[in-house]
């Protein structure tokens, strides 16, 4: 049995502004849980999930999976780790994600991680990557960044407003960016 409620972050930003980069190292230091989201509707598409061709479409294409899809594997991910301290990447990714996560999930982040970062080196980052992702190329980071303006920022603008959101600059050294996060965590502390 769990108790008491988990510790909720969520790591927003657009494409290739460095979410996972920085969750990697927040869980190296304050031993948290990754949940990428991404990462996890990759592994469906591995799978032989019956959404494995929609999300594989939706993904190449730079748009948003549906929401039950996605908050599903995030609660299946919460439920079957013994870490009750989430950093959620990549998501909420609208408006109509975060409502679906409330509603379905029954919990609002403790705060949320905004990782602020031009769009030509967000593009130069993606773009140099190379891990074979099918979405990093100059068409679909196109479409990525349009999305991630027209519905991320209105989330981002919400937690904003509600006084959760620490706003961080993403340029600079891995280690800088870190240096601004690093306290964020403090009460975290191992
Ligand atoms: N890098 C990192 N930090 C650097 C720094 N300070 N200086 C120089 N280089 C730096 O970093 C990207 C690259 O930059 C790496 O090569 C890294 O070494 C370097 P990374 O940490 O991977 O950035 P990240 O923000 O995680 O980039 P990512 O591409 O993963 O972000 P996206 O938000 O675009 O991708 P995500 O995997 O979250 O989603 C992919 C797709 O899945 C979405 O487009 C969407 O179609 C779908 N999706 C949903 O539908 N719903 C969801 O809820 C989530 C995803
Ligand atoms: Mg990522």
């Amino acid at each position: 049995p769990k108790y008491g409620a988990p510790f909720l972050t969520f790591v927003l930003g657009g494409p290739g502004c460095g979410k996972g980069t920085q969750c990697a190292k927040i869980v190296e230091t304050f031993g948290f849980k990754h949940l990428s989201a991404g990462d996890l509707l990759r592994r469906e598409i591995e799978s032989d999930s019956e959404y494995g061709s929609m999300i594989l479409n939706t993904i190449k294409e730079g748009r948003i999976v549906p929401s039950e899809v996605t908050v599903k594997l995030i609660q299946r991910e919460m439920e079957s780790s013994d870490n009750q301290k989430f950093l959620i990447d990549g998501f909420p990714r609208c408006e109509e994600n975060r409502r679906a996560f409330e509603k379905i999930i029954g919990a609002e982040p403790d705060m949320v991680l905004f990782f602020d970062c031009p769009e030509d080196e967000m593009v130069k980052r993606v773009l140099n990557r190379n891990q074979g992702r099918i979405d990093d190329n100059i068409e679909t980071v196109k479409t990525r960044l349009k999305v991630f303006e027209a519905l991320n920022l209105p989330v981002i603008n919400y937690y904003a407003k509600k006084g959760k959101l620490h706003k961080i600059n993403a340029i600079g050294s891995v280690d800088e960016i870190f240096e601004q996060v690093q306290p964020l965590f403090a009460a975290h502390k191992n």
